[in-house]
């Protein structure tokens, strides 16, 4: 048997990585091929996504993966949801894409419900109303008449736009399309009313593929660039969340996952999508899945408060991460909350300040060293996580007995236990590389030599060392969650 290879791109709100993988005796093995930052880049006020130098990096990837004399088999590419590019009729960008981070985009969903009111809008697409769902952007966009909105001619997603780019191929991959809150889940296409009321049409979408469809082959500009000869293209599953969730080391179905990075997205999977009244009340998502199951889950605001706050402790020196939880594990526990889904942390100038104010406006201490306000967030998170984790209980037709935490938030021994503790389940955590491994398989899918989502989950378990936490304190944990309680602050402004 010939030993194939299979490059996996994917990119976070934050940063980047290539890893290239393979799959023999149902076994997955990969490594690190490169990693790269992905800044939000601020010009005049508005928040940019860097297309071309997330290209070069895909394109100084593949160059490296051909000077260590591997052959690359296909290569697929998954980014973080919602964002896009938007491409003229000439095939050519319009311009650099908006980040969805922007502050453009605050009360956006409101001012949108004029057109389709809030319910209706969530009944139609079982999305979790987010001021950055690619609905909301679009709408944006035409309120403030843009100048490219008059040539625009397709508006690709976010790892779509790179297959494009690499393969001069226009498709639209379902997992990742999902995010945008423009899909009907029922028939996981687009919804006519909602593309009409942002200006748009179908003709302004490519035709919606499935994961693990090959897009085509990389064209001659990559072919000169790397030397390498032409490499089939893969729509894997497009959006990160789907191709982690993938990759969960799960046994049988009785589970939970919390993939973990910049945002923590907690759900279930669910053969049919879930909307009603109860979804619609609990803000509950229903994105698709890479082999078509609804990923019923809930953005909750993740590592992004760690990183913010980091960001700003090491304008006076380095900090690092080991660093920051052994000063949360010394730290006081219990001393205060947040909810880390109050919108004062979506993007604040400090994310220090907004985390004191909010603890100062709820009468509790006032977090002021690394360890302490680190310990807040943790603690925060775990608590969090428990409620959302309630929630779905409620909407899960069957018992969850576990929870796989998955992603590059996994490794954090500290926060793992503090959930376990929290929810009074034993938590599973790893693969850190869910997301990346997710993607392999799936171009290993699209290779045929796997068949299914369970024989994918069999060579994840058989391939990966995963750490099992048991819950610990469980009686002290539950006494201090009605202090969490009592601070939460609603998602009101
Ligand atoms: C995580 C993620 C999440 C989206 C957000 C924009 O990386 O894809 O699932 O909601 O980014």
């Amino acid at each position: 048997d010939i030993l194939h290879y299979f490059l996996a791109i994917d990119i976070g709100a934050g940063s980047g990585r290539a890893l290239l993988g393979t799959i023999q005796s149902e076994k997955i093995e990969f490594s690190e091929v490169t990693r790269f930052p992905n800044p939000m880049i601020e010009v005049n006020g508005f928040i940019y996504w860097d297309i071309l130098y997330l290209y070069i990096q895909i394109i100084d990837s593949i160059k490296k993966v051909k000077s260590m004399g591997i052959e690359i088999k296909s290569i697929g590419i998954d980014t973080w949801g919602v964002d896009y590019v938007c491409f003229g009729s000439d095939g050519k960008a319009l311009g650099m894409p908006s980040a969805y981070r922007n502050t453009n985009l605050r009360g956006a969903p409101e001012r949108y419900f004029g057109k389709i009111n809030k319910e209706k809008l969530y009944m139609k697409t079982g999305i979790q109303i987010m001021d950055f769902n690619t609905l909301f952007q679009l709408d944006t966009q035409l309120h403030e008449k843009t100048s490219i909105n008059r040539v625009i001619d397709k508006v690709l997603f976010m790892p779509d736009a790179l297959s494009y780019m690499l393969s001069g191929k226009m498709v639209t991959e379902y997992t990742i399309a999902s995010t945008s809150q423009l899909l009907n889940p029922y028939y996981r296409d687009f919804d006519m009313e909602l593309l009409e009321s942002v200006g748009l049409s179908k003709d302004n979408f490519a035709p919606i593929v499935y994961s693990g469809t090959i897009i085509g082959e990389t064209n001659s500009s990559v072919i000169k660039a790397t030397g390498q000869r032409g490499i089939k293209v893969v729509a894997v599953a497009g959006h990160d969340t789907a191709s982690a969730v993938l990759a969960v080391p799960a046994e049988d179905e009785n589970f939970a996952y919390l993939s973990s990075g910049t945002w923590s997205l907690m759900g279930i999977e669910s053969k049919q999508p879930v909307v009603n009244e109860v979804t619609y009340n609990l803000n509950f998502t229903n994105e698709g899945g890479a082999d078509g199951s609804i990923r019923l889950l809930k953005n909750i605001c993740g590592m992004w408060l760690i990183e913010k706050c980091r960001k700003e402790w090491e304008k006076e020196r380095q900090v690092s991460f080991d660093e920051i939880v052994e000063a949360a594990m010394q730290a006081a526990p219990y001393s205060c909350f947040i909810n880390p889904d109050a919108p004062c942390f979506a993007n604040p100038d400090s994310m220090i300040d907004s985390i004191q104010k909010y603890c100062s406006d709820t009468n509790q201490k006032v977090p002021e060293t690394i360890g302490e306000i680190a310990r807040c967030i943790y603690e925060s998170l775990a608590y969090r996580y428990k409620q959302v984790l309630q929630n779905l209980q409620k909407l899960a037709d069957f018992p969850i007995q576990k929870l796989h935490i998955i992603g590059g938030g996994s490794k954090n021994n500290m926060l793992n236990q503090f959930t376990a503790n929290a929810i009074g389940m034993q938590v599973i955590a790893g693969p850190s590389e869910a997301t990346a491994i997710g993607n392999i398989l799936m171009q290993a899918k699209a290779a045929g030599l796997v068949e299914n989502k369970i024989i994918m989950r069999d060579i994840v378990r058989n391939s990966t060392a995963l750490e099992l936490f048991n819950p610990e304190d469980v009686e002290t944990w539950d006494r201090n969650y009605n202090k969490y309680l009592e601070v939460f602050l609603e998602d009101k402004e």
